[in-house]
């Protein structure tokens, strides 16, 4: 028998990712998405087999982890043998402006599933996996992070994360259900969201390039972050659900660079001659013939920032035989290629 995967956030970047993976491994491959005014699958469309079901193996179906009867519904009508909860409003930022929104979906979107999964007869069959974040880690004073660094969230959407992995912990425990917790470090690709500063700055360092855009607005560049791509995490969410016991795992590079440095990789490979000029809010780049080309402003900074991000994956390169494949020279590669592709 065909293994069925379900899939909440399946239009989302990891979403994308994941369903290509387990279509490869075979898997019959269901997605939950949500309505919306204009289209969101376009992660997905490339997949998508058209209408007769008995010929596909993507098959997609409305609902919303803040709406409990479609959540139930989903997951009694198709009974998968995995669950992946990639469902989130995740952006960072965002999160201050709407805090209960955040909630609702990241840490109480995570209990509906769970207590639909307990709901059901064969509930010790279903492997759940939720999608927790290095953002937990927020405030830590370790300058490495792994499977025992103590949490401190430092926004909405991580503090709502740290929920959701506990929750998902207790229920594992409480009622011996195949729940197991990714802690992922920041993961990128050319479907990354294109708020998010690795998209933003490689999509319009190549339209400035392009002589398409004039400048770029930013916030904080001296935080740093662990940087890894989303192909090579998605296949560490499979193979922490296929573990033979549900665990927790950070998964990461163990590598990290500043946003400014970012950039400067970024530039460099663009061809682009950055020169620096000024301090904190007044920090300006410009190009080889003096245009101003990057300006920090206050709107992209949040009312709390997290500093310091590194992760030590060797819990899973020790249980489950994963390390990341791809180095962040590749990764930006890749990014500068598809904007190239789509923009030039
Ligand atoms: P993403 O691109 O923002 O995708 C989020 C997905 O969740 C989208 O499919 C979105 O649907 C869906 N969603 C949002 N609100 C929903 C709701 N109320 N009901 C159902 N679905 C909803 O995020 P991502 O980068 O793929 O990340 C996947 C997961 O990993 C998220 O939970 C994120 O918090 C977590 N994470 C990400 C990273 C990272 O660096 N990427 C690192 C650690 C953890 P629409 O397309 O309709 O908006
Ligand atoms: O910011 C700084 C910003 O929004 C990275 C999500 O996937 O990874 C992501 O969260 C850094 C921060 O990612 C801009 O202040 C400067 O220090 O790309 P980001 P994030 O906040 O690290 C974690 C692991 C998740 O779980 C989340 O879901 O870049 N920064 N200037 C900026 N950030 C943005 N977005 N925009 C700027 O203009």
């Amino acid at each position: 028998m065909k293994k069925k995967a379900l899939i909440f956030g399946i239009t989302g970047q990891d979403g994308a990712y994941l369903a290509r993976f387990l279509i490869k491994k075979k898997y019959t491959v269901h997605g939950v998405i949500r309505r919306s005014s204009s289209l969101n699958t376009g992660r997905i469309d490339d997949i998508y087999q058209g209408p007769d079901i008995k010929k596909r193996n993507l098959i997609l179906h409305f609902g919303d982890s803040i709406d409990t009867s479609s959540v139930f519904k989903i997951i009694s009508k198709t009974l998968p043998d995995e669950i992946y909860n990639l469902s989130a409003q995740s952006h960072v930022a965002v999160s201050f402006e709407v805090p209960e929104y955040t909630s609702n979906v990241d840490a109480l979107g995570t209990l509906r599933i769970l207590e639909a999964i307990k709901s059901l007869k064969n509930k010790k069959k279903i492997k759940f996996y939720q999608a927790g974040t290095s953002e937990m880690f927020g405030g830590s004073s370790k300058e490495v992070q792994n499977e025992k660094t103590m949490f401190d969230p430092k926004s909405p959407y991580a503090a709502s994360k740290v929920y959701a992995h506990s929750i998902t912990k207790i229920y594992r425990d409480a009622y011996k259900i195949f729940a197991s917790n990714g802690i992922l470090f920041n993961h990128e690709s050319p479907l990354r969201g294109e708020t998010f500063v690795t998209k933003k700055i490689i999509k319009a360092l190549t339209l400035i390039k392009l002589g398409k855009q004039k400048t770029l607005y930013l916030g904080n560049i001296y935080a740093k972050r662990d940087w890894g791509h989303a192909k090579d995490y998605v296949e560490a969410m499979w193979k922490i659900l296929n573990h033979k016991v549900p665990d927790d795992f950070v998964i990461s590079t163990n590598k990290q660079i500043t946003v400014k440095k970012f950039i400067e990789i970024a530039s460099k490979k663009l061809d682009m001659k950055l020169k620096w000029k000024g301090k904190g809010i007044n920090e300006k780049a410009y190009d080889s013939r003096g245009k101003l080309i990057i300006k920090i402003i206050p709107r992209y900074f949040r009312p709390l920032e997290v500093d310091n991000l590194k992760g030590n994956f060797s819990k899973a390169k020790r249980l489950l035989n994963w390390k990341p494949k791809t180095t962040i020279v590749q990764l930006i590669d890749e990014m500068i290629a598809f904007e190239l592709k789509n923009n030039g």
